[in-house]
């Protein structure tokens, strides 16, 4: 079998290229030229794979990468994917993530192989935006943020939960997320009109140890993996070098965490009351794969049924090494605020569980754990080899 990712060079685009490859794919791998290597994620995998070069927004150059690789399967992953730079970037965000999905649509409807080929479109929980379900029936209830089938108990301990699955209706509150739901329909309309073997993926967040520098819980990680190195020469009880999270909340000012002449600037950060269904990607790429094995092509929605807020991330984070209390060490900055923000996400993964046997392995603590444990690794003098999972 083979398969073209685009936005092989991403997060997700690593860990499914590592799962193909296991699978015993070819893999084509597309990148874009630009100026420094974009390549770290899939280093360890180069030999490996076929790269090429290409962009989304170039229809004729995606028709010739189409063609001329013949694969049995494309995934799209390529996208400007941060939501707070789609509001600064609009236009480049809809060519990208909107229009650019189109020019690979129109490549596969006329590709003469257009009926072998199986395609994947990473869609987004974004497209729900600030819309949700809510439920008062007993089986769509949740307890410990988990959905729950029952109420065992009949105590009444439970809440009525809100929620997002493939029932529920999109209202995107960003350029970002309305250039994912323009993608979304073209892969719909485009499996009714033209029978193209299309489906999207709509994922909830998931994060990893490869996740972008700039999403909230990668630059928690990324921040503490810092501060740990920096308190670690200076806190160190005895000076023997070890993190001493005991030290820290005695000594600071309102941007800066001080000892003696050296400071560290406090971790900037915007809406710490956001909620998120958050998951790992190494888990939420198997459910892209398993989408395009199907005979039929459909839209799942890919999540944990859990919903955390930022600052539960914070306390799970700042957990894993010791510190209960962080407030100290975290600025709110308005710089970080979005122009509309998504305020609670929690997606019901049931039709992905049913119909792919997809279900998530890695849980939220694990997650902010894994995350934490190897910026505080990567942080040190030794960068280790990128995590496999
Ligand atoms: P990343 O931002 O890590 O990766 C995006 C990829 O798209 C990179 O490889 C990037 O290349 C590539 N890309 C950007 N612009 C173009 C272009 N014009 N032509 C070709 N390639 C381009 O995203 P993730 O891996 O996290 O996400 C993968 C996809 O899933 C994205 O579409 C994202 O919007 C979507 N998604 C992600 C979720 C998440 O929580 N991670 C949840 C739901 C959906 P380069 O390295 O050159 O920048
Ligand atoms: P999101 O992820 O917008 O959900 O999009 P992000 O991690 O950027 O934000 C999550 C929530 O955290 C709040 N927040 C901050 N966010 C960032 N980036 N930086 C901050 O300093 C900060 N402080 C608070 C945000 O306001 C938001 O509420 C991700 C992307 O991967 C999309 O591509 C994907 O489609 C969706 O997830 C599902």
């Amino acid at each position: 079998m083979k398969a073209v990712i685009f936005g092989i060079t991403g997060q997700d685009g690593s860990y499914l290229a590592e799962l193909l490859l296991k699978q015993g794919y070819e893999v084509i791998g597309v990148t874009r030229r630009v100026s420094v290597n974009t390549l770290s994620r899939i280093e360890h995998i180069l030999p490996q794979l076929t790269i090429v070069e290409g962009d989304i927004t170039d229809g004729f150059n995606i028709s010739k990468i189409i063609e001329s690789h013949e694969p049995d399967e494309i995934y799209n992953l390529a996208a400007q994917s941060h939501v707070g730079t789609s509001f600064k970037q609009p236009s480049l965000t809809w060519d990208i993530t909107g229009a650019g999905v189109l020019n690979i649509l129109e490549a596969i409807r006329y590709s003469s192989r257009k009926d072998q080929i199986r395609f994947y479109q990473a869609s987004s929980s974004e497209m729900f935006g600030k819309n949700y379900t809510t439920s008062k029936d007993a089986s769509l209830i949740m307890h410990d943020n988990k959905v729950v089938v029952d109420d065992p108990t009949g105590k009444g301990l439970y809440e009525y939960k809100k929620y997002q699955d493939e029932n529920t209706s999109f209202m995107p509150q960003s350029p970002y997320g309305i250039a994912k739901l323009a993608a979304h329909h073209l892969v719909r309309n485009y499996r009714e009109s033209y029978d193209i073997h299309g489906s999207c993926g709509i994922l909830f967040n998931h994060e990893s140890e490869r996740r972008g520098e700039q999403f909230v819980t990668r630059k928690i990680t990324k921040w503490i993996g810092e501060f740990v190195l920096w308190s670690s020469h200076a806190l160190g009880p005895e000076g023997d070098g070890r993190f001493n999270p005991l030290a820290i909340n005695t000594i600071s000012e309102p941007d800066f965490i001080l000892d003696g002449n050296r400071k560290f600037a406090k971790l900037r950060l915007g809406n710490l009351d956001a909620r998120r269904d958050w998951g790992h990607a190494a888990d939420y790429v198997e459910a892209m794969w398993l989408m395009l094995q199907q005979d039929e092509p459909d839209d799942y929605v890919v999540a944990t049924g859990e919903t955390r807020s930022v600052r539960e991330f914070l306390d799970a984070a700042f957990g894993s090494v010791e510190v209960e209390d962080w407030s100290n060490l975290v600025v709110i900055d308005p710089e970080f605020y979005r122009a509309a923000e998504v305020e609670y996400l929690l997606g019901i993964p049931t039709k992905a569980q049913r119909e792919l046997g997809w279900s998530p392995k890695i849980d939220f603590k694990s997650l902010a754990e894994r995350m934490v444990a190897y910026d505080v690794y990567e942080a040190g003098l030794q960068r280790p080899s990128i995590q496999t999972v």
